[in-house]
């Protein structure tokens, strides 16, 4: 008798275990009436640790005052993991806050909002700059050319991060984009002729989906006039050394003024800026729209 009492409160405890913890703050929804950091342990969910956006969080988590006392910490990862954590949270409604940056395939997959900076932290609007080796111009005029008539919208980039985070290869989802956009790119290679004998161009830059898209589609568009392109990724900071060193030729990746102001303020001096192949990005801490009480950075710590 008793060890069939035994068995029946065995059995129940494992189906109410489960039952109970699916229920913990760890897998509950976003609670607008609880605050925020118990809801997410604290943690903003981060990107990779070289990433100019992650020492900005690190200043914005000083100037708000959210670290110390207030517990809040920045966890780096990688863009993927970042987007996969946020994919799990956003499918649960659960609470998150992420180093967001526009343009990325994020805002339009998700609903997400930036959170209002009153102290401007992050600065307010980004460009994305084309950065080239000194003497390219002399030695291959053609590929300076191109990449000095590069730009293009931050919605145009975002077509070919969707087409790349819905499978497709870069070098595919870069040759499609090119095919619809043959205006666009007619501009870009506008009193350009044909590369001969096929001179080398190294482009360097490093593997956040935006840079993935923007690297690949004027590989293409050089490959497409005649020059053999290799493309190369890395750490932000060696990308500015490998073009500042004459090692790769160019970069279309610098975000400016905030985001990459280090490296600039590093290496202006031995590249030639070419100004903005992109205007109108964004980078700061973003939450999904369902996290009402959360709109501004005073809020991680207040709400
Ligand atoms: N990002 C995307 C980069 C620049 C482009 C925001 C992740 C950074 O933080 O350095």
């Amino acid at each position: 008798m008793k060890k069939q009492k035994f068995i029946k409160l065995f059995l129940l405890a494992i189906l109410i275990i489960p039952i109970i913890s699916a229920c913990s703050s760890e897998t509950a929804p976003y609670n607008s009436k609880e605050k925020l950091g118990p809801q997410v342990n604290y943690t903003i969910t981060g990107i990779d640790a070289g990433a100019g956006e992650m020492s900005t969080t690190q200043t914005a988590i000083k100037k708000y005052h959210l670290g110390v006392s207030n517990k809040w910490q920045l966890q780096p990862s990688s863009t993927s993991a970042m987007t996969s954590t946020l994919d799990k949270a956003y499918k649960n409604k659960q609470a998150i806050v992420i180093t967001g940056w526009q343009p990325h395939w994020m805002f339009k997959k998700y609903k997400l909002k930036f959170l209002k900076d009153p102290k401007n932290v992050y600065g307010k609007a980004e460009h994305i700059s084309t950065i080239v080796r000194k003497g390219l111009k002399k030695d291959s005029p053609g590929a300076y050319k191109i990449l000095d008539q590069f730009h293009w919208t931050p919605s145009q980039m975002s077509d070919v991060m969707l087409e790349v985070n819905a499978g497709k290869s870069p070098k595919t989802a870069a040759k499609q984009w090119i095919k619809k956009n043959k205006k666009t790119v007619d501009r870009w290679t506008k009193g350009v002729n044909k590369a001969t004998g096929k001179k080398s161009i190294k482009l360097t830059y490093v593997a956040w989906d935006s840079e993935i898209a923007s690297t690949n589609v004027i590989a293409q568009v050089l490959r497409d006039k005649g020059y053999n392109v290799t493309i190369q990724s890395m750490e932000m900071q060696p990308v500015w050394a490998s073009v500042a060193t004459k090692a790769a030729d160019a970069t279309v990746s610098a975000w400016l003024p905030k985001t990459s102001a280090k490296f600039y303020a590093d290496y202006k001096n031995q590249v030639e800026d070419l100004g903005a192949n992109l205007e109108g990005a964004k980078v700061g801490l973003a939450v999904p729209t369902y996290m009402t009480k959360i709109n501004s950075y005073n809020d991680l710590k207040n709400k």
